[in-house]
């Protein structure tokens, strides 16, 4: 048994939905967990107008119930809380003729492309599901792993490496633990534990704000408590590190994911050497490879790189009117100046969901309690000579 998930919605529709299938029963959530966490993706500095206006609540329609899963399928909604303004372009049943068009594409968004797929020179609908917006509910289902990652004492962090080009000053041997801290210490609307950068950063997103501008990024996700063995080895879908990049991949405007210490994962050798003693079992020396080889966790903690691209909203690059051909501007289109630390969750939602769904497959527990035996034994021996 696997974790799997669905969405659905459109960015500024009535609301997004989400279906998690395969949680474990009796696992603990509270609303402070979903609520936590969207603020958290929302509220990166450099966000527009859009996300700064309302609040993200998830509901919880199935799955839960007296404060733990049951077991079900989880199903969660999370309301457009401006759905108001466009009501008029999302009545099913009014004639297409009432409906608004968008046919001057901006580049870089899933537009052009996604209107070449359909033989539509009205891609609304499409960029209206392309959006990033749909990560809201990626975050919102990814409590539920991430309740059941802590309850087996794995943790993670996640962070800003770059914003625009300036590059954060990292010190990738401390303790990811220590890291964390000093992120959770960074000013107000940035995450990262180069907390001397964010005023830099701040004002590179101040200017692209006021020149129209959008800046790319990258960040980093780092998880730990995992024992060695999880994944697998014997097929490419069993391998741990093809499912995490390409989850991390499926994140709108993503274009790079590394495994590795480092953004740019030089490492000096292969490996590093390996060693036993009797107190915590077999150790390697160093994280040469992120955490994972042959596909498997080597209880390392795994660390993840992500890179992302300017947003398109803010793209200035020429375009054309699919209805007839010729040259034209995108309407002016509202956009975030930047949203890496929104990027960073959502990566981070992303493996937990991968990491959970591994354990489970693993395991094949039906309840928590179930899990978190078969894990500890399967960590205890990992402590003693054959
Ligand atoms: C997005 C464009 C912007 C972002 C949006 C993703 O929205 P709008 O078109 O309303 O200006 O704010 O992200 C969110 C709303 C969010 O919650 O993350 C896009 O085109 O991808």
């Amino acid at each position: 048994m696997t974790l799997r998930f669905l969405t659905a919605g459109e960015s500024h529709g009535p609301a997004l939905v989400g279906i998690l299938d395969g949680m474990p029963a009796g696992v603990e959530i509270t609303a402070d967990d979903f609520s936590t966490l969207l603020q958290k993706r929302q509220s990166g500095y450099g966000r527009g107008e859009r996300s700064r206006c309302s609040v993200d609540k998830a509901e919880i329609l199935s799955g839960v119930a007296g404060g733990k899963t049951n077991g079900n399928p989880v199903s969660l909604i999370i309301r457009n809380g401006r759905f108001s303004d466009c009501s008029s372009d999302y009545d099913p049943f009014a004639p297409s003729s009432n409906l608004s068009s968008l046919t001057v594409p901006i580049p870089g968004h899933a537009d052009f492309a996604g209107a070449m797929k359909y033989g539509t020179p009205d891609f609304r609908f499409i960029r209206e599901r392309a959006s990033a917006r749909e990560t809201a509910i990626c975050v919102a289902l990814s409590v539920f792993p991430r309740k059941m990652l802590k309850r087996l004492g794995i943790s993670s962090a996640a962070f800003v490496t770059d914003i625009g080009g300036i590059k954060a000053g990292i010190d990738y041997s401390e303790n990811p633990s220590v890291l964390a801290e000093k992120t959770a210490a960074a000013p107000e609307g940035f995450m990262t534990p180069d907390l001397a950068i964010c005023r830099l950063w701040k004002e590179l997103i101040d200017q692209g704000r006021a020149e129209s501008k959008t800046l790319g990024g990258s960040g980093c996700v780092i998880f730990w408590g995992l024992p060695a063995g999880l994944g697998g080895y014997s097929q490419s879908d069993r391998r741990l590190d093809e499912a995490i990049a390409s989850a991390v991949m499926s994140i709108p405007a993503v274009k790079s994911v590394t495994i590795g210490l480092f953004p740019d994962n030089v490492v000096s050798q292969a490996g590093a050497s390996i060693r036993f003693d009797s107190q915590s079992g077999f150790l390697l020396s160093e994280n040469q490879n992120g955490g994972i080889e042959g596909g498997m966790t080597n209880g390392m903690p795994v660390v993840v790189h992500f890179s992302m691209k300017p947003l398109p909203g803010g793209c200035h690059a020429g375009s054309v009117d699919l209805e007839n051909g010729l040259a034209a501007m995108p309407a002016y289109y509202r956009s975030d100046v930047e949203a890496v630390s929104a990027a960073a969750v959502t990566v981070e939602s992303m493996i937990a969901i991968k990491l959970a769904s591994a354990i489970i497959g693993m395991t094949g527990g039906c309840s928590i309690d179930e899990i978190a035996g078969k894990f500890e034994s399967f960590i205890e021996r990992q402590k003693r000579l054959p």
